[in-house]
């Protein structure tokens, strides 16, 4: 670093790790780490954030519930009127309040799933603060798999075991490169998404491995509605219909299974059940075979094409990909299931360059090579509850108490919540069908929320606490697959009154008699010196050499020791199936599995299958609403955080988040670039947004960032700031898995034509101070 430097003092986020100075007590200036080769734009989004008048300045309380919870008109939890609060006052109303939920419903009274990516620290990881605030109390329902990948973290464990985890284990980008020849993405390989890695990135490596990819000659073939998908090396594009991958995949299989290129003594030695598939794919069981003709009607890509597909990945090392977006959709376990047994079929699993994958691209620990220790993290404690819900199944506990439903084997029957306590997450940008859950979040007699900024979370929140915002704590970035360690050293002093999550949940545990079980009597400095010294055990125990804590602190970072060989997933269990067996019932992959079968789930079979979703281009409501909206992971930012920044507000155009159109579906409406658009949808609502005209999405297709803060009508049921969950479908993938499907859903597209709504979503509610913040 050169002189001039040294008052940037090292920080860290789940978009990269970067260097921060305090220009002024309100004011910083970030730019990226040394150690990052390729940082992403969106570190930029921090400047503008930090005292943006979206911040919470002090505590508050909703005045309806203060005034005794009226849940009508303007007393609602969204719309209604916020009253200060002196600290101890906030403290004093809220444990009141815990302390008589629990007394009169216990722990299943409590919902603190409180899921949400929050902030990078690996201390302050806002949802580890709240497990163990409400484990010190006395237990709360929780969640279960994440919105990122809940139809893949339960059909994994199933058909291939969790010893191996595809998703926490697969092939490496080296591998890749070294060894593969062609690449099949379903999905593509989109790497504005690898920008991001849970617990703080140091090396942004995904953009240069596609290249690598490239110029080492690997085929790279992107199958995806969306060209853009794949677009950091040359690459082929095959669009495909959103939502009918499966149907392509079985064509695929169709084909192998016709020119006798299936590796029968693969599926011998390494798979069971493939004799009950095969006769599926023949059509010897249902009467349709699964020919290129057949998948062509479906996915609309021409049969030829399907064939000239399988003749290549027939000749060549073929690595199959599926990206998380695919199974964020209705029968999302599918893609996954028949990726996997597509790469069983062509015998390469666990073979160096081949075989399967998932998610490359679309977060930054996939791919990298991994760890080969566990990142610090905050102990949660005991949970005395043991209920707990799929995570995306959030609206229907809170509409429905005492009802039964499924999950993966389980019958199980929604708890009755009476106390939501969230810190870190935002479920009205995150959920699906966002009126729904408004409607949702007016049955608790309370909802509690830590946020540093004034979300539409915060704004239907009875108890609303503000947090620090990373830049004015101390803590440690720390990210799976990641190199480096970041001593993660404050910028500003807090906000207005605004404290660390973990010293407010101290505060309430004292007022609840628990304070010592919840702090174990150490400062949040004195927890972040004892969680590195943990980690430092671990590697001293493995004969590794380590930094102290003050000398990695001074030097702001620390080495993380990761595996060196190049790894494919699986190559132990390909070298030796009998010593290395999987943990499935088999110990093989499951091409098809008798436990799921033993479910008799009418949306999930004993091996994959092609099921048409409700809302397909392919099916009836196709004709009322034409279109397939497309809502992936936007690039100016991570999810909907600091959406007030730079980064974020240079991908919008007129206030609203912009929609991609293809030319065709324009002219058809009259569109043009900059036009206002209603989307609506199936579920009578709609949200607002911009026209981009591009061939860069196929027609049929239209697309949509997520992540746009929430700006609700509620008498007209859209949303002015563009957020696609105000009309994604809030239903779950299966029965087995019950994932978030907010990918997909068909929508309609017209032209405002007359005065539009303006959208003024970074703005505190009423009550409120506006004042507080400078910017
Ligand atoms: P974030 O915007 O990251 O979204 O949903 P998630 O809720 O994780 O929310 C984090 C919140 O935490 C922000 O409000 C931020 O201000 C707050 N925060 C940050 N740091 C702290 C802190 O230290 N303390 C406290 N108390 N708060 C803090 C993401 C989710 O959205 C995910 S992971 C996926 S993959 C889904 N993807 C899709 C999709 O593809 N399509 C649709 N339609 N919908 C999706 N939703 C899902």
């Amino acid at each position: 670093m050169s002189e001039t430097d040294t008052h940037f003092v090292p920080h860290s986020s789940h978009w990269g790790s970067f260097r921060v100075r305090a220009v002024d007590e309100d004011t910083i200036e970030v730019r990226p780490h040394e150690l990052d080769t390729e940082p992403s734009p969106i570190i930029q989004n921090a400047v503008d954030s930090v005292r943006h008048r979206a911040r919470i300045d002090r505590p508050y309380v909703r005045r309806g519930w203060l005034e005794g919870t009226p849940r009508e008109g303007d007393a609602r939890r969204g719309v209604d009127e916020y009253v200060p609060l002196e600290w101890t006052e906030a403290e004093r109303l809220l444990s009141a309040e815990v302390r008589r939920v629990y007394d009169e419903h216990g722990p299943t009274g409590v919902f603190g799933g409180s899921y949400g990516w929050s902030s990078a620290g690996r201390f302050h990881h806002a949802q580890s603060q709240v497990h163990r605030f409400l484990n010190s109390v006395g237990g709360y329902v929780r969640s279960v798999t994440t919105y990122s990948l809940g139809a893949g973290m339960v059909i994994v464990p199933r058909v291939a075991g969790d010893k191996y985890n595809v998703i926490y284990g697969g092939s490496t980008w080296t591998d890749l490169i070294t060894s593969g020849e062609l690449m099949l993405c379903f999905g593509g390989i989109s790497t504005k998404n690898a920008a991001v890695n849970p617990g703080g990135p140091t090396s942004h490596i995904a953009r240069q491995s596609v290249r690598d990819l490239g110029a080492a000659g690997v085929d790279l073939v992107n199958v995806s509605p969306i060209r853009s998908d794949l677009d950091d090396a040359p690459s082929q594009w095959v669009p495909v219909r959103p939502g009918t991958d499966v149907a392509l995949m079985l064509g695929l299989a169709f084909e192998l299974i016709r020119v006798g290129r299936v590796d029968r003594e693969f599926l011998a030695s390494h798979t069971t059940g493939y004799e009950k598939f095969e006769p599926y794919v023949l059509g010897t069981t249902d009467g349709v075979a699964k020919t290129a003709e057949w998948a062509a009607e479906i996915c609309d890509i021409p049969a030829e094409t399907i064939v000239a597909l399988a003749g290549e990945i027939a000749q060549k090392k073929t690595f199959i990909c599926v990206a998380p977006s695919l199974q964020r959709a209705e029968h999302g376990e599918q893609p996954i299931w028949m990726g996997i047994t597509l790469a069983a079929m062509l015998g390469g699993i666990g073979l160096p360059g081949e075989g399967f994958g998932i998610g490359l691209g679309s977060m930054g620990y996939f791919g990298n090579q991994p760890n080969l220790y566990k990142s610090p993290s905050l102990p949660q404690g005991v949970n005395a509850c043991d209920d707990f819900i799929p995570v995306a199944r959030i609206a229907d506990m809170l509409l429905n108490p005492g009802t039964e439903y499924d999950f993966n084997g389980e019958r199980k029957t929604y708890p009755d919540i009476k106390l939501v306590y969230w810190a870190g997450g935002n479920p009205f940008h995150h959920h699906q069908d966002l009126f729904r859950l408004h409607d949702a979040f007016q049955r608790p007699d309370t909802v509690v929320v830590h946020d540093a900024f004034w979300t539409s979370t915060a704004k239907h929140a009875d108890f609303v606490f503000p947090a620090t915002m990373t830049l004015e704590r101390v803590d440690i970035a720390s990210a799976a697959n990641e190199p480096n360690m970041i001593a993660m050293k404050p910028a500003l002093a807090p906000f207005a009154e605004a404290k660390d999550d973990y010293d407010i949940f101290a505060a309430l545990a004292g007022h609840l008699g628990v304070e010592d079980v919840f702090t174990e009597g150490r400062t949040s400095a004195e927890w972040v010196e004892h969680l590195y010294g943990l980690w430092r055990e671990r590697l001293h125990a493995a004969g590794q050499d380590c930094p102290s804590f003050d000398e990695f602190w001074e030097h702001g970072s620390a080495e993380v020791p990761l595996e060196r060989e190049p790894l494919s997933w699986l190559h132990e269990f390909r070298a030796d199936p009998v010593a290395n067996p999987l943990d499935t019932p088999s110990g093989r992959l499951e091409i098809f599995s008798d436990t799921i079968a033993s479910f008799g789930y009418d949306d999930c079979a004993g091996h994959s299958t092609w099921m048409e979703p409700e809302e397909w281009l392919g099916g009836e409501l196709a004709d009322s609403y034409p279109l397939a909206l497309i809502s992936n992971q936007p690039a100016g930012r991570l999810h909907s955080q600091l959406d007030m920044g730079s980064a974020s507000q240079v991908t919008k155009s007129k206030g609203r988040e912009l929609l991609t159109i293809h030319p065709d579906d324009a002219a058809r409406r009259i569109l043009v670039d900059g036009d206002t658009v209603r989307v609506s949808s199936p579920r009578e609502s709609s949200f607002l947004a911009t026209v981009r005209v591009s061939d860069v999405v196929r027609d049929g297709v239209v697309q949509v960032a997520t992540g746009a803060w929430f700006d609700p009508d509620f008498a007209e049921r859209t949303c002015r700031h563009g957020n696609p969950n105000a009309v994604t479908m809030d239903r779950g993938t299966s029965k087995l898995g019950q994932g978030c499907i907010g990918q997909l859903c068909l929508v309609e597209v017209e032209r405002i034509d007359g005065p539009v709504p303006d959208s003024h979503p970074h703005v505190p509610p009423r009550g409120a101070s506006r004042e507080a913040a400078r910017k």
